[in-house]
């Protein structure tokens, strides 16, 4: 018997989940109930236990890490999110835009070091057209021809697709023909019509934020999913949103990471209501992700937003991921996190290390990776 199906067999005595724990050895899958259950469930580290134990199945001792870059390249956007503290409206003093020289520019910087992925989102600016969007991803490849292009949550896809003027095929043609090589997974916050309508009504809702990752993922990319969690959603709406994501992968497949996000609440509209996530929040959302989410390969426990701490404490609670080094990240800066801009590749190392896990640097997509 393996030292950690031991640790579970203790951990689990006389806990009321060996039922759920019989499911996921017979390789059956967690129902609706079974989620809120493990989401209320007092015992945080029998749930951990759980989600390691599967984590362990999946990826061993493995944790990935990758040498990334985040360019939000403008924060000027037409909708006001009440999470958000990141968005500008024209014409004030914080708004920004960057140009396609200034990405080249940005990019071509650090050419010759390890980076291997850019990662750039933004928020919906009225005044860019559809080359704007082509041109920043050439602007990145021309800088770094081996660079992967992670761009566009499914908000700005459908933001592109409706003023492209183009067919859907035209529109993923001319990306990939630019260079873009998957999509991040920004955007879908919680998949429920209650949290939609308080909170990012104006924005596209879950089923437009499911439709646009099908299309993506019909026409051949693989993107990642999110969860902004930590707000105003309840506990059903949180399995209601993994449950949602479960059944589009069933269908579609591409979805390669998913990626729980720690709201964080200062200057922004819900400053009053949101309290700050707590690290036991945040380690028990990454297990019910992981239990929940029986056919996404990779739970990632991205630290600008879950600290690092936590993030490192998460490797042992079902998350197989860090992130990367990310260098330069604006929305949750803005919203007050308390983690630091940057975490240089020896960090990341230190803190997969560290917990006794075996650094894994790998590419974008998890194919390409090597030991560290
Ligand atoms: O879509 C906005 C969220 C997302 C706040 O795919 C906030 O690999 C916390 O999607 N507090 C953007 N979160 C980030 C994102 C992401 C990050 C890292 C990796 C990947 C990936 C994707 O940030 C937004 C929104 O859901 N967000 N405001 C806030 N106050």
């Amino acid at each position: 018997m393996s030292a950690v199906v031991e640790g579970l067999d203790r951990l689990l005595e006389g806990s009321d989940l060996a039922d759920i724990r019989d499911k996921i050895e017979r390789g059956e899958r967690l129902d609706f109930e079974d989620g809120v259950r493990l989401y209320r469930h007092p015992d945080l580290a029998a749930v951990g236990a759980l989600a390691h134990e599967v984590r362990t199945r999946k990826h061993g001792r493995k944790a990935y890490f990758n040498i990334n870059l985040h360019l939000d390249y403008t924060n000027v956007c037409l909708y006001s999110c009440k999470f958000c503290a990141f968005a500008a409206k024209p014409g004030e003093d914080r708004a920004y835009l960057m140009t396609p020289e200034d990405v080249h520019a940005r990019i071509s910087a650090v050419a010759d070091s390890d980076l291997s992925e850019v990662h750039m989102v933004a928020g919906i600016h009225p005044d860019l057209d559809y080359d704007y969007y082509l041109d920043i991803v050439r602007a990145a490849k021309r800088a770094k021809p081996d660079i992967h292009v992670k761009a566009f949550t499914m908000v700005e896809i459908d933001h592109i697709l409706k003023i492209s003027g183009k067919s859907e095929d035209r529109v993923f043609e001319d990306l990939r023909e630019a260079g873009l090589g998957s999509c991040p997974g920004g955007g879908a916050e919680i998949l429920a019509t209650r949290i939609h309508k308080a909170v990012f009504r104006e924005k596209i809702g879950p089923e437009e934020w499911l439709e646009t990752a099908r299309k993506v993922q019909t026409h051949g990319f693989k993107m990642n999913a999110t969860m902004l969690y930590g707000h105003v959603e309840r506990v059903e709406e949180r399995v209601e949103h993994l449950c949602r994501l479960r059944r589009l992968q069933d269908e579609t497949g591409g979805f390669m990471t998913f990626i729980p996000l720690a709201f964080w609440p200062y200057n922004t509209a819900l400053r009053n209501y949101g309290k700050v996530t707590t690290g036991w929040n945040d380690l028990r959302q990454i297990a019910v992700s992981r239990l929940m989410l029986d056919n996404i390969p990779n739970i990632k426990a991205y630290w600008v937003m879950m600290t690092p701490r936590v993030a490192q404490t998460a490797l042992s609670f079902g998350a197989n991921d860090l992130d990367g080094t990310v260098t330069e990240e604006r929305i949750t800066h803005d919203a007050g996190t308390s983690a630091p801009m940057l975490l240089p590749r020896d960090e990341l190392v230190r803190l997969i290390r560290g917990a006794g896990f075996e650094p894994v640097l790998r590419d974008t997509t998890y194919e390409s990776f090597r030991p560290v």
